[in-house]
């Protein structure tokens, strides 16, 4: 007898429907945009095609489809628009790798120029358009609070040119800028950049975090920015398996496993304080999330790197101690299992 299979686990898609219409999920909506459409050419496995199309489709939702994205060069751009094609549709555009925050503020002026506040504007780009080279720009967009949702699918590195690293790659972490080698292998300690924490020091409106691990808590980010006014920002961990070295069906698994090791903190900010964070229910050590990824493989050799391995683990022990991730008097928004 052939095994039943249930399709959409956790995509909150098909048994959703159930609920009453307030409740449910955009993806259970059947006339939902579906933003990023078959037929892209990422990666089998890509958690920044899934994370940006449950966003976009989130901000379409609560916008009433009146809504223009502005790309950074990257992954996101190349795979869903191999010329003359285009896996969009929503109103759509890319100018260069480092500017999005700027076109994104430049649709928004012109949007208001002409009465048009009923549009609303996102921009979007990889850890590299969005804490390198695209940082001046967006923090210009954060000083004048302009009228902007700007999200980071942070997948830890240049992917699209070759896995290169970026100011959000992990420590520890082998890319190919950052190889296996020496006493002290993979991407250096103390180097990089929290953009989360950058964001909120601006004293923008809202800034949250998410995962491709909660697609709920996801459209319920995308949403909840959409309303406010300003600038808000989003930072969205995407697993990419080829950068990561991970298998292309663990995806969900390994953006689950950096939130419940403490790696990736889940919260909201709104005006630079924190006013909710996702509790992680059973908390596991930082191996579970390293050793089933092949750019940290380097630290599970015949000699494992305790070292380098209890160093990632403090870090996670900061974020759990400075997030309150297990701490029952900080306000809760979801909860981590
Ligand atoms: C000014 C400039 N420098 C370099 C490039 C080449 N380039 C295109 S995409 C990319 C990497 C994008 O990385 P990231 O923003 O992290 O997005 P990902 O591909 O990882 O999603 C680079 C270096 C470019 N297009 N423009
Ligand atoms: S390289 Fe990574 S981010 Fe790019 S399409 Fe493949 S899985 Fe997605």
């Amino acid at each position: 007898m052939e095994r039943v299979r249930f399709y959409q686990i956790g995509s909150y898609a098909a048994g959703n429907r159930l609920l009453d219409g307030e409740l449910q999920t955009v993806q259970s909506d059947t006339h939902r945009t579906n933003s990023l459409n078959s037929g892209h050419r990422a990666c089998q496995g890509c958690g920044e095609a899934l994370g940006a199309r449950y966003a976009l489709d989130a901000v379409m939702r609560a916008t009433g489809n009146q809504m223009v994205a502005v790309n950074a060069t990257g992954c996101l751009e190349v795979f869903s628009t191999p010329y003359p094609e285009t896996a969009w549709q929503v109103p759509w555009l890319h100018s260069l790798f480092g500017n999005a925050p700027a076109v994104a503020t430049g649709v928004a002026a012109a949007l208001k120029a002409k009465g048009r506040t009923d549009v609303r504007v996102v921009g979007q780009g990889g850890d590299g358009g969005t804490v390198d080279i695209g940082l001046a720009c967006l923090s210009g967009m954060f000083e004048r609070n302009d009228d902007v949702l700007y999200i980071c699918y942070d997948n830890g590195g240049y992917m699209n040119t070759g896995v290169q690293r970026s100011g959000a790659t992990p420590h520890g972490a082998a890319t190919t800028t950052t190889p296996a080698v020496g006493p002290q292998p993979g991407n250096d300690f103390g180097k990089g950049k929290n953009l989360p924490a950058i964001a909120m020091a601006h004293r923008i409106p809202y800034v949250a975090t998410a995962t491709v691990a909660d697609l709920r808590d996801l459209e319920y980010k995308a949403t909840r920015a959409m309303e406010f006014r300003g600038a808000r920002y989003l930072h969205v961990l995407v697993p990419c398996p080829l950068g990561w070295r991970t298998a292309s069906n663990e995806t969900v698994k390994i953006a689950r496993l950096a939130t419940e090791t403490g790696i990736f903190p889940v919260f909201e900010a709104e005006d630079g304080e924190v006013v909710a964070v996702s509790k992680i229910r059973k908390r596991r050590p930082v191996g579970d999330y390293l050793q089933p990824q092949g750019r940290f493989a380097h630290l599970f050799g015949a000699t494992p790197r305790e070292d380098v391995i209890a160093k990632i683990q403090a870090e996670a022990d900061r974020n759990v101690r400075v997030f309150g991730l297990t701490d029952p008097e900080v306000p809760v928004h979801g909860v981590v299992s």
